[in-house]
């Protein structure tokens, strides 16, 4: 059976013990390969790696521009081996291919040059001072970063955190979540390929607590740690980091609102609406999981969006047709069926969708009536379930939107420019997308308030929190 190695000091290497856990394709229910099962002792080794290759080994040392021309270069090989990228996650956790291929590897590749430019250009920062003093600013690169990734978009969520990691002079132990080992392995082989010098990315796999991904929260050696994923693991990865004081920046979850108001362009929001909820079959942080709709027009966009949602083509993932593919994995399947359960006793009602029509599937779900304080709208479901109310005015959507202890992400829909920026204004959201959504800039602020986060990447944000900035001050 295929190995899916570790990837230490720029070798590919089985655990210590030889000890190996299934991948298993979510689509078929088959083992299709097995990755190395790093614990404590490969987390340190990767650290190690990473701290040699940062302390001593040219990395950090390199021009922007040497340092870029091999993040380019990783970029190219990552289209170059796109088909092998993007089965590998589609493979690993049933995303349909048309997005694997057509998005997340061509996105992941951008990640890598986005950095490498951003980095060389905005690297100077100087201040010629009234009284003649000269003061300007070193972006100094802040050591090792453990990037600890989950498993909705691997390689994508992979990159965003390793690309200006990288970018500004650091070395990485990447682990990705033990769903979606593959991708991350290939991404290492290829940065070898590219140029990078071994040590400067690692990859360890293995599970989270008590495992590799907690040893690497705990080592003092790490210098930052950027994580995506549960909040309730955010919180347990601040209070190990917190024993070292090592800086977090955390992408954690989300319970999107999603206005839609009487002034609004109907087939637009349907169109945004449905991609919002079900796409990558609604695991995703930034879904627009809670849809609220001024009365007016309540029940002819429930038509049209019941209606879309039922159109959309589930099936085979590996089929370039196919929209809406397995859950990840069974565990998963478990939480996301779980939360269907509960929609009756809480006083709402499925009008569409559900579980099936087979093994790991879940249809797109439209519920109805259920009241504020049903789990459906409180807790992150991370399946393809929106939950759709009305509402009367603006201060009550706004209200409706903000009730929530997330505060990732937002969207409205309006025709109505005052009101879009009144409305986008008001919501508790890291990021509000008006009549769009998942449109993004990397120049922009990327992340959340509340359980959805601590502090943002993107651009200079990144640049914030990968670097150790220092101001050096000089008479004239
Ligand atoms: O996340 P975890 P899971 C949400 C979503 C989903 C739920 C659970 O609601 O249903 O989280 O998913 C590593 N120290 N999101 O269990 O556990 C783990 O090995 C160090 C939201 O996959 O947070 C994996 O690599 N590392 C989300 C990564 O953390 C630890 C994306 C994510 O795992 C660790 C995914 C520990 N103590 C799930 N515990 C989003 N915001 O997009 C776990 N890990």
């Amino acid at each position: 059976m295929e190995l899916i190695p570790h990837v230490i000091d720029g070798r590919e290497t089985e655990s210590r013990d030889g000890v190996r856990f299934p991948t298993v394709d979510p689509f078929t229910g088959r083992t299709w390969a097995e990755a190395a099962l790093g614990g404590r002792d490969e987390a340190a080794l990767a650290v190690t790696a990473a701290r040699r290759a940062f302390d001593e080994g040219p990395w950090p040392r390199m021009g922007y521009a040497e340092r870029g021309a091999i993040l380019h270069r990783l970029a190219d090989l990552m289209e170059a081996n796109l088909d092998e990228l993007a089965l590998a996650d589609t493979t690993d956790m049933g995303k349909p291919i048309a997005d694997t291929r057509g998005k997340d590897v061509p996105r992941s590749a951008s990640n890598f040059r986005f950095f490498a430019d951003h980095a060389r250009l905005s690297a100077a920062e100087a201040f010629p001072m009234d009284s003649g003093h000269h003061a300007y600013t070193r972006f100094e690169p802040a050591g090792v970063v453990a990037a600890i990734a989950p498993w909705n978009f691997p390689l994508m969520l992979e990159t965003w955190k390793v690309a200006p990691a990288l970018a500004w002079g650091n070395t990485v132990v990447l682990k990705p979540a033990e769903q979606t080992p593959a991708s991350a392995s290939l991404l290492a082989k290829l940065a070898l390929e590219a140029g990078m010098p071994p040590g400067v990315l690692n990859v360890v796999h293995g599970n989270g607590p008590g495992s590799a991904g907690e040893a690497l929260t705990t080592d003092p050696r790490v210098d930052r740690i950027t994580f995506t994923g549960e909040s309730a693991t955010g919180r347990a990865i601040a209070a190990a980091a917190a024993a070292n004081l090592t800086p977090v920046s955390f992408e954690l979850g989300g319970k999107g609102a999603n206005l839609v108001f009487a002034d609004a362009d109907l087939d637009l929001a349907v169109s945004w609406s449905i991609k919002a909820i079900f796409s990558n079959a609604g695991q995703v942080c930034l879904a627009g999981s809670r849809l609220y709709v001024q009365r007016d027009v309540y029940q002819d966009f429930l038509d049209r969006f019941t209606a879309a949602a039922e159109a959309l083509h589930i099936g085979d993932p590996k089929d370039p047709a196919t929209q809406l593919g397995p859950l990840a994995s069974a565990e998963h399947y478990a939480k996301v069926t779980s939360y269907l359960d509960t929609v009756p006793a809480d006083g709402g009602k499925i009008a569409t969708g559900g579980a099936g029509p087979e093994g790991l599937f879940v249809r797109p779900t439209v519920v109805l009536d259920a009241p504020p304080t049903a789990r459906v709208c409180r807790e992150e479901i991370f399946g393809p379930v929106a939950v759709v109310a009305p509402f009367d005015t603006e201060a009550d959507a706004v209200a409706a939107a903000n009730d929530t202890p997330y505060g990732l992400n937002a969207m409205v829909f309006t025709e109505n420019l005052s009101r879009a920026h009144r409305v986008s204004a008001a919501l508790k959201a890291g990021t509000v997308w008006t009549n769009c959504f998942f449109v993004r800039d990397l120049r922009a602020p990327f992340g959340g308030a509340g359980d959805s986060g601590i502090g943002r990447e993107g651009g200079t944000y990144s640049r914030e929190f990968f670097t150790d900035p220092k101001a050096v001050v000089m008479a004239t």
